[in-house]
């Protein structure tokens, strides 16, 4: 089956998206489940058209509607493997309590954050993410707010697999992918992303991106000090990898044993009506 669709992209050229998109055929390709098996549920935004680019089954959720939207798929069908396509605007700023729910719920989804630093596809205003200063549509003297470090915020949440890579990493993004895809639980996988019209970070990220090894994939202390390695200032190195990963029982399977009780229940009580 083809993977491409017919649609025509409107991304600008250079944009990071293009390499997320990339690294996700890899991935459909690599990942060896049927292809009707997984959904991708997009947001609104730049990175959201990335699934008409791809001829898999999606959905178009609401603004930073489309975590609680795959966590309601997921439930529906555990079978799928639920993958979200969400921008830095969407994932921290209006859907920032579905983020940290099914984080804390160990909801078993893979949140891929395309993290550009702010609303692109509305043409630049600041994000939860943005740096202090950025000059925008809507902070036309620049922002006088410091950025949240989202991978803080998602360890916090007791999210159990926590990292991040970078667009121009395509192979080393797709590796990243597929092991939060295959992680039983709730994956969070930040991407930089530059938007290359409203803010091209691309040197940047070029010069600070580098992939960090963790042998202690399961210790707190170790993903929080990567974590602060780069807090989302204009200093420093920028650590890619995973950061955290633990298994925990995810909300899917723990809600079908309730499910399967329940309909244990339903039975004795419909037995009883009977006799
Ligand atoms: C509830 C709601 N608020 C605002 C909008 C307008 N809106 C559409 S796309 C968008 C920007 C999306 O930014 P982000 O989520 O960071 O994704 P990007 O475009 O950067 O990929 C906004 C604000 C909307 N459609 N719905
Ligand atoms: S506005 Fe930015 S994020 Fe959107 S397509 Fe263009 S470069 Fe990409």
């Amino acid at each position: 089956m083809k993977l491409e669709t017919n649609i025509i992209n409107t991304w600008c050229p250079g944009c990071g998206n293009f390499g997320i998109l990339q690294a996700i055929k890899l991935v459909i390709n690599e990942l060896g489940c049927p292809k009707e098996n997984i959904v991708l549920v997009s947001d609104i935004g730049c990175n959201s058209k990335i699934v008409d680019y791809l001829n898999i089954n999606s959905f178009y959720s609401l603004h930073g509607r489309s975590i609680a939207t795959a966590l309601g798929i997921k439930l529906a069908n555990p079978e799928l493997k639920v993958i979200v396509f969400i921008g830095d605007g969407a994932a921290l700023d209006e859907g920032i309590s579905h983020l940290i729910h099914a984080a804390k719920r160990n909801s078993n989804i893979t949140v891929i954050m395309h993290n550009n630093r702010l609303f692109a596809l509305t043409t630049g205003q600041f994000t939860a993410v943005s740096p202090k200063d950025m000059k925008g549509k809507s902070t036309p003297y620049g922002s006088i707010e410091n950025p949240i470090n989202p991978l803080e915020l998602m360890l916090s949440s007791n999210a159990t697999f926590i990292s991040r890579g970078y667009s121009s990493k395509i192979d080393h993004l797709k590796k990243l992918i597929i092991d939060g895809v295959n992680h039983q639980g709730f994956s969070f996988i930040e991407v930089m992303q530059p938007c290359i019209s409203f803010f091209n970070n691309i040197k940047f990220l070029n010069e600070r991106c580098y992939e960090a090894k963790n042998e202690k994939l399961d210790s707190k202390e170790k993903a929080m000090s990567l974590i602060k390695e780069w807090n989302y200032d204009e200093k420093g190195k920028i650590p890619l990898g995973v950061f955290y990963k633990i298994n925990k029982p995810n909300f899917e399977a723990e809600a079908s044993k309730h499910i399967t009780k329940d309909k244990k229940i339903n039975n004795l009580k419909c037995l009883k009506i009977h006799s």
